[in-house]
């Protein structure tokens, strides 16, 4: 199969949706494989923000006048969008926040200060990305808790047995991601949240690296908190979700103080709004909102098995074409995987490397993508990470082999 073969995908008619994609970068046309750090917007996200604000723009769940009013049914129908692409029971249930790493951190200071106590314990995996690191090793600070780790194995895959000896009647919390970002290794979470229910705790998925890629229902999966970014699944920035079940966002104390989360406030006491809005302090992110929920629909026209088969196919033409190259090692392989291949060259820095595919049109991350627990356990610095997503070709992944090869031959 490639793209011409592929009749499920009119790869020219999506790519002409984004049209970032069409420009040529260092005297290059451009080829974005950083879709993992963030991912472009089609014009109907971009129509969808630049339409709010020529035509809707005001204040939500305030004014008592029409424009007020339409901005909050744009802003409240959004949430009803989110809340049916990834199948939550409840509108109520879909929070917005800035990003994974502010829903990260809502649960890990509401739900984890009432919640989370001395000789607790808290388990992460190693693959996490620092936003699901740091937020729980506070809370462990705060709490006397404890965070366990669960190893990889040599492939990057999670050591499920790890995970099993690991829970235990203290765990109390398993935070894990679906896709590792600097991998791409997919986590059996479906697994992993019947295990941990089994032991008697809770559940949070990182879906950062998820939503863009795999169809989301966390009624099936029966996760307790599914956190994700607008910016990564072809939404804005500074808008995402944290969704929670509804039983235990209710007897979740408020995090942030002030604006729509309040019910009446007096000198000597406040209460309360009810779900969301008791998570929604100060004035919301309301073209956000909307070009989020433009991404889900723009996510929900596409046939995303089809999708899903040609992202494979595209990692699969990347493994197959970057080991080909001399001296090129590909970190996590070998496993269950989203479009992702980080990799490194013998005898190259992977900075030098990134700087060098750039001057050729080339966009990719590299480092230690905020994963440095990862690294350490791999025992490197860092990798280049080429992430793909459905608007790339065969032809950038040979762009990218041929300018290594070139950069290979300037720096080793
Ligand atoms: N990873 C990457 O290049 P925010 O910044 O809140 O939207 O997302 C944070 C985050 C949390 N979890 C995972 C698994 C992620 O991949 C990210 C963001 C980007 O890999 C930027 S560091």
């Amino acid at each position: 199969m490639n793209e011409s073969t592929n009749n499920c995908i009119d790869i020219n008619a999506i790519r002409a949706e984004f049209p970032i994609l069409s420009q040529a970068v260092n005297g290059h046309s451009l080829s974005y494989l950083d879709n993992g750090a963030t991912a472009q917007k089609p014009r109907k996200v971009i129509d969808a923000i630049n339409d709010y604000y020529e035509t809707t723009n005001s204040n939500v769940h305030r004014g008592a006048h029409y424009l007020s009013d339409k901005a909050t049914q744009q802003f409240e129908d959004a949430r009803n969008t989110v809340q049916s692409f990834i199948n939550a029971e409840h509108r109520e249930e879909i929070l917005w926040t800035r990003g994974t790493t502010e829903s990260i951190n809502l649960v890990a200071q509401t739900w984890g200060r009432a919640n989370i106590t001395k000789g607790d314990e808290i388990i992460i995996s190693t693959l996490e990305h620092h936003s699901n690191i740091v937020p729980w090793q506070l809370l462990c600070e705060q709490s006397g808790a404890t965070l366990k780790i669960i190893n990889i194995l040599d492939n990057g895959q999670l050591d499920i047995d790890h995970f099993k000896e690991l829970l235990n009647e203290s765990t109390k919390l398993v935070a894990v991601g679906h896709i590792s970002n600097a991998l791409g290794v997919i986590n059996p979470i479906e697994k992993m949240t019947e295990m941990a229910h089994e032991a008697g705790a809770v559940i949070l998925i990182d879906g950062a690296q998820a939503t863009p890629h795999v169809e989301i229902d966390v009624k099936a999966l029966n996760c307790d908190f599914y956190a994700f970014s607008g910016h990564k699944m072809f939404g804005p920035m500074g808008i995402g979700v944290l969704y929670g079940k509804k039983q235990l966002l209710e007897a979740m104390p408020p995090w942030q103080a002030g604006g729509e989360m309040i019910e009446r406030v007096t000198f000597t006491k406040t209460t309360f709004n009810q779900l969301p809005y008791k998570f929604e302090a100060g004035t919301p992110n309301v073209a956000g909102a909307i070009g989020l929920a433009a991404a889900a629909d723009y996510l929900n026209s596409l046939d995303r098995k089809a999708v899903s088969q040609y992202e494979d196919f595209l990692l699969d033409y990347a493994t197959a074409a970057l080991s080909d190259i001399e001296g090129l090692t590909i970190v996590g392989n070998n496993c269950e995987k989203a479009s992702v291949v980080s990799f490194n060259i013998d005898g190259c820095h992977s900075q030098d490397l990134g700087m060098m595919l750039d001057q050729q049109g080339i966009a990719v991350r590299t480092g230690h993508h905020c994963t440095m627990p990862l690294m350490d356990a791999l025992g490197i610095s860092g990798t280049v990470r080429a992430s793909f997503c459905f608007y790339n070709t065969t032809e950038e992944i040979d762009n990218l082999c041929k300018a290594i090869v070139k950069a290979k031959s300037l720096l080793v």
